[in-house]
């Protein structure tokens, strides 16, 4: 907690470190209430820095003795100045011996060591180390660690840490020890240890070179029945990484360990990987299908990372990219293979960029935009973003749109040939792409330089007599925070061409055969290209698969998007030409909403939808994402001022009217995609589930006895978590006088379950049905608790962030909630707090009267006399012009 102002750190600003670490001895004796740490670590300097001091960086420890050569430093030896400890004069090679002590049990930041359940768990990146020891605490400082944990037996029986385990054994007094060394150097953000009372299910697996490693997942007592599917997520990603990029396991030992308090998904510590608990445990009875995707897709991450992350890892955290854009593209690229068909593939994608337009295109439309490489930041920690994660996924993908998947993999292995065991930066990885290519991505490096989404818009024109059509292209970028000005982006964009029939044409362009999809090469605002021996007039698939992380701005006709909504050969542009069908008429509802009270649906998009709905030949999964509506989030974003009711009532609107004019095939489909037989998370079974409650939500969009007596029969007989939370939403927001009663019911049978309680409050906290007042009621229910992550972000943040017609309420109530419990976090976990205070981003785009309540409640936490800078930087970028 400071109270000055917070320093802003610059990425051209990079120094190299003064002094490298060798090797690291820690020794730990554990305790609650008082834990001592004892490094004791080798440096040298560095022949690459002008720098002459050593320099430690250390935060909310207390120093109890340094030595530098076994001799005790004493206070004018050293200085110290806020989290920097400098030590001048030092000679070429140095043993530094630092004693410390924390007090984890008081740590509610969950940075560094801390207790949960009365376990040690710690989280070290990006700059929790220091708040376990004073260390050069950078990601270039790249060490070989060796641990020794010491703590009592009864209550710790299990200590794990880094690498292999070399001994373990008593101390006699009630105590134990184990000593633990990784072979491998590392950044100190990818130490991590745990002393608990766990349990584990482990396994040998055979590696592709023959070596046998031990895998296990350890969990609370109690939850074994629940670690199956994150084992076999991390065999699968095992297996994966050896086949496709030929990276194998280079450890003895994987673990993977769940901790129920955790800031965020999970965390890559070097061969101990730290979970949340809601990406490990899963069963039928507790997890829905979303759940089960998230645990594969978040342990295949983690598992990555040991090749892109931490055999390479970042230079500085500017770079953060480098190994998340990479390793978020490596898991979506493993999801799509575990799923295997063309349109399993597809349906991940579009997944992707849902994602993207839910939550990427608004930040980077906002005042927290920031380039996929940042330039400045004053908390490193608000920079874990959808940004740096998936749109520098989307970067990494554009390499392998661009260069081909073999080109791509080229490029993969030149840059681990060059810098396995390094610290790098994203320049590094282009230039490798480059170099394995033959290729020049020098325009390349604008994706990572410039925020903001690029916009793109096309003109075609056919000249029949010629048998050509010209396509030209126009770029721009709107300007963000700092940067007023864009350059042109090198952007692939994909396309087909429809004929009358809907089938793709055969595309020549400059005399060359390009198949039916080519990827054509923008590199100026304006570029033309002209398709030639083209029969007939043609529909354009523009940007298919989603080739770049641009808004396109179509022009498209209304039976244009029918005919690519009917017949695309590419499902992303498919279900593309549906979102701009029904965005077409969400906007004009909302125009419509506040003052008209007969609003109306056109019959051809109404039968657009049947079509859909019914449409056999198309997977389950495929049709469901297609008849979903774009959300309230991204309605908000096409309009220039903002009025969320207006906004829902459209969408409601809608939904009822999907629901009451197509609800005998809605049934159909309901009754045509049950799952009967033991239930299985796979990706058939899943879509069936999802396309069934599709159609449960939008029959209870416009409710009856009739749909909800079927909500209710799902929800009393569902035997999978599933189907029990979509038909108890459904009640819900159905206003079914039963939904309390079933509310109630959920809660007895599965208070035990933490994430199932979670599920619970966020339920209620998303429904339009539940007010301000509800929210301060379900506060103070027992089981409510500000201090555990999950379930901070269960009722408060889905409140904030998920149920936007009650968040912004007319009076400013929900605002002034949200500053009451920015500021109420902010005082245990500043992490948390700050991605609830990214609930404001886009204040400026409401209506005046809600713009001023957001303002007040803005500066009523930017006031706040404490502030941790996470928060501060957040309302501060906020409020600013
Ligand atoms: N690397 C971690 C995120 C750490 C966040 C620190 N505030 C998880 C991941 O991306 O895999
Ligand atoms: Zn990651």
């Amino acid at each position: 907690m400071r109270t000055d102002t917070p320093l802003t750190i610059y990425r051209s600003d990079y120094t190299p470190p003064s002094y490298l670490v060798e090797t690291v001895e820690l020794g730990f004796d554990l305790d609650p209430a008082r834990t001592v740490v004892a490094n004791r670590m080798t440096v040298r300097r560095n022949p690459d820095s002008a720098q002459r001091e050593i320099e430690l960086y250390g935060e909310d420890i207390e120093l109890v003795a340094l030595r530098l050569n076994g001799r005790l430093l004493e206070e004018r030896d050293y200085a110290i100045n806020g989290n920097l400890l400098t030590i001048p004069n030092a000679p070429e090679e140095a043993t530094l011996e630092i004693e410390t002590v924390c007090v984890p049990e008081q740590n509610t930041t969950l940075s560094g060591l801390y207790t949960s359940n009365g376990n040690f768990f710690t989280q070290c990146e990006a700059e929790g180390f220091r708040r376990i020891t004073y260390f050069p605490d950078r990601p270039d400082v790249m060490a070989k660690y060796t641990v020794m944990l010491r703590a009592d037996k009864e209550r710790y029986p299990v200590l794990l840490s880094n690498g292999n385990l070399l001994e373990e054994g008593e101390l006699g007094d009630g105590r134990h020890y184990a000593k633990w060394e990784d072979p491998f150097k590392k950044p100190s953000y990818l130490f991590a240890l745990v002393a608990a009372r766990l349990v584990c299910q482990e396994e040998t697996f055979r590696l592709a070179d023959g070596r046998d490693a031990l895998l296990q997942v350890w969990v609370e007592e109690g939850n074994l029945d629940k670690t199956d599917y994150a084992m076999q997520s991390l065999k699968n990603s095992i297996r994966w990484d050896e086949e496709r990029y030929g990276l194998e396991l280079d450890l003895d030992r994987f673990m993977i360990v769940a901790t129920s308090d955790f800031n965020m998904g999970a965390m890559e510590n070097k061969g101990l990987n730290i979970f949340n608990i809601k990406f490990v445990l899963a069963n039928p009875r507790v997890a829905t299908d979303i759940d089960f995707q998230g645990i594969e897709a978040v342990v295949a991450h983690e598992y990555f990372h040991n090749w892109t992350g931490n055999r390479v890892t970042c230079r500085d955290w500017f770079q953060l990219s480098l190994k998340e854009g990479l390793t978020v593209f490596r898991d979506q690229e493993f999801t799509a293979d575990m799923i295997g068909t063309s349109t399993g593939r597809a349906v991940t994608r579009i997944d992707q960029v849902h994602t993207l337009r839910q939550a990427q295109f608004p930040e980077d439309a906002g005042p927290m935009a920031h380039p996929v490489r940042p330039d400045s930041f004053v908390e490193i920690n608000n920079f874990y973003t959808v940004t740096v994660y998936e749109k520098g996924a989307e970067v990494v993908r554009m390499y392998q749109t661009l260069l081909g998947v073999e080109g791509f993999r080229k490029g993969m292995d030149l840059y681990f040939e060059r810098h396995d065991g390094q610290a790098v930066t994203c320049d590094d990885f282009r230039q490798a792409m480059a170099d394995a290519n033959g290729r020049d991505l020098t325009q390349f490096e604008r994706w990572y330089d410039q925020a903001g989404t690029p916009q793109l818009r096309f003109e075609a024109c056919y000249d029949e007599g010629a048998q050509t059509y010209g396509i030209t292209f126009y770029q721009s970028c709107p300007p963000t925070p700092g940067q007023p000005e864009k350059k042109p982006f090198h952007i692939p964009v994909a396309i087909g061409l429809l004929d009358r029939e809907g089938n793709d044409m055969p595309l020549v362009i400059d005399g060359e055969e390009c198949g039916t999809t080519a990827v054509l090469e923008l590199t100026q605002a304006e570029q033309t290209f002209v398709f030639s021996n083209v029969k007939e007039q043609p529909v354009p698939s523009v940007l298919r698969d989603f080739s770049a992380p641009v808004i396109l701005q179509h022009g498209y006709s209304d039976s244009d998007l029918l005919h690519l909504f009917s017949f695309d050969a590419d499902p992303v542009n498919r279900w593309e030409a549906g979102q701009r069908l029904a965005m077409g008429r969400l906007l004009k509802l909302t125009g419509e909403a506040p003052v008209s009270s007969r609003l109306s649906l056109d019959d051809t998009f109404i039968e657009a939808m049947r079509r859909m709905l019914t449409d056999e030949s198309l997977d389950p999964a495929f049709r469901e994402q297609a008849l979903l509506l774009p959300t309230e989030t991204m309605i908000a974003e096409q309009l220039d001022t903002v009025d969320p009711l207006a906004v829902h009532m459209a969408r409601q609107f809608m939904r009822a009217n999907i629901g009451a004019r197509l609800r005998s095939e809605l049934l159909a489909q309901y009754e045509a995609n049950q799952t009967p037989g033991p239930y299985s998370p796979d990706a058939q079974s899943a879509g069936k589930r999802a396309l069934k409650n599709l159609a449960l939500s939008y029959l209870n969009a416009a409710p009856d006895e009739e749909t909800i007596a079927l909500a209710l029969r799902q929800c009393q007989n569902a035997d999978n978590m599933t189907d029990r939370a979509a038909s108890l939403s459904a009640l819900i927001h159905a206003r079914a006088p039963q939904a309390q009663a079933e509310l109630e019911r959920f809660y007895e049978e599965f208070q035990g379950e933490a994430l199932v309680v979670d599920k619970w409050f966020a339920m209620q906290a998303a429904a339009p049905t539940t007010d301000i007042a509800k929210i301060r009621e379900l506060m103070r229910h027992p089981a409510f608790n500000l201090r555990n992550p999950n379930r901070a972000r269960s009722l408060v943040a889905t409140y904030c962030m998920s149920n936007p017609v009650e968040f912004h309420a007319p009076n400013g109530s929900g605002y002034l909630f949200w500053a009451e419990h920015v500021t109420l976090l902010d005082a245990l976990n500043p992490q948390v707090a700050a991605r609830l205070a990214r609930a404001m981003d886009r204040w400026r785009r409401y209506t005046p009267a809600l713009q001023q309540h957001m303002k007040t409640a803005l500066q009523q936490v930017a006031g706040q006399q404490r502030l941790s800078n996470d928060v501060r930087e957040i309302v501060t970028k906020a409020l600013a012009n």
